[in-house]
Order: structure tokens, then sequence, then C-alpha cells
């Protein structure tokens, strides 16, 4: 079983590393207004979780470089499960201006996030 997850896994970076998508083309001066509100925020992922692989192409597609880190490492894992209050990725922690900070699970819902706030 965890094999044939290991040979799954290779198979979506492979598929995803040859039909990777087309980033959306920006201004450099929108771009980096986009580059800068995304240092709030860090995407807690596996590397190849086909949920997290599903909103890496979608980031790329939208051009915005996400911050990632990986999950699997003892002290990411432990903040994921502190600040979200579980083990599960995709999950994205956002700050905001105030400080306050949200950790939203579920790939679609991340995607949607991301759509509605850089249109
Ligand atoms: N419905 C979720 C599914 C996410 C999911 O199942 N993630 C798996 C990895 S692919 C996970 O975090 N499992 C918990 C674990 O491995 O401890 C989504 O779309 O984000």
């Amino acid at each position: 079983m965890k094999v044939i997850r290991l040979i799954l896994g290779k198979l979506i970076l492979l598929l995803n590393a040859v039909f990777s998508p087309k980033p959306q083309q920006r201004s450099d001066e929108e771009q980096q207004r986009i580059n800068k509100e995304l240092e709030s925020m860090t995407l807690y992922q596996f590397e190849s979780c086909p949920f997290c692989v599903k909103v890496r192409r979608a980031a790329k597609k939208m051009n915005l470089p996400l911050d990632t880190l990986d999950a699997k490492q003892p002290s990411n894992e432990q903040a994921l499960i502190n600040g979200g209050g579980k083990r599960k990725v995709p999950c994205l922690r956002i700050e905001q201006a105030s400080g306050e900070v949200t950790w939203m699970y579920e790939s679609s819902d991340i995607i949607r996030y991301l759509e509605q706030r850089f249109p």
C-alpha cells in the first residue's frame, strides 16, 4: 500500500511538471503588490498530496507565488496542529493586518478564497 502510494505520488508530480499551467500575466506593479500581500500567507502541504498539488496548480495559474511549508517536517506539523487544530493538508495560514490568524483547510475553499482575493 505504501509503495503504491509512493508511485502514485511520483506520478502526480511528474504529470504536474509536464502539464504545468501557464501563469496569468500582470503588470510588474500589480504583481509586486500581490506578492507583498502573499507574504502574510503560508501553505502547509505535503509535496505529492493530490489536494496540495491541486492548490499549487491553481496558485501557479493565478501567478500567486505562495510560500509553502512541508507539514511532514516535525516543527511545521506541530505548528499546523497547534494553530489549525488538525494534521490535515492543504491548509492555508492567513495572517490579517490586525494580527488575527486564520487557518483555512479544504483545497476547494483555499482556491475559492485566492480567486476572490486576487481576481
Ligand atoms: N477534502 C480535503 C482532503 C485533504 C486530505 O485528505 N489530505 C490528506 C493528504 S492527501 C491528509 O492531510 N491526510 C491526513 C494525514 O495524512 O495525516 C481537501 O480537499 O483539502
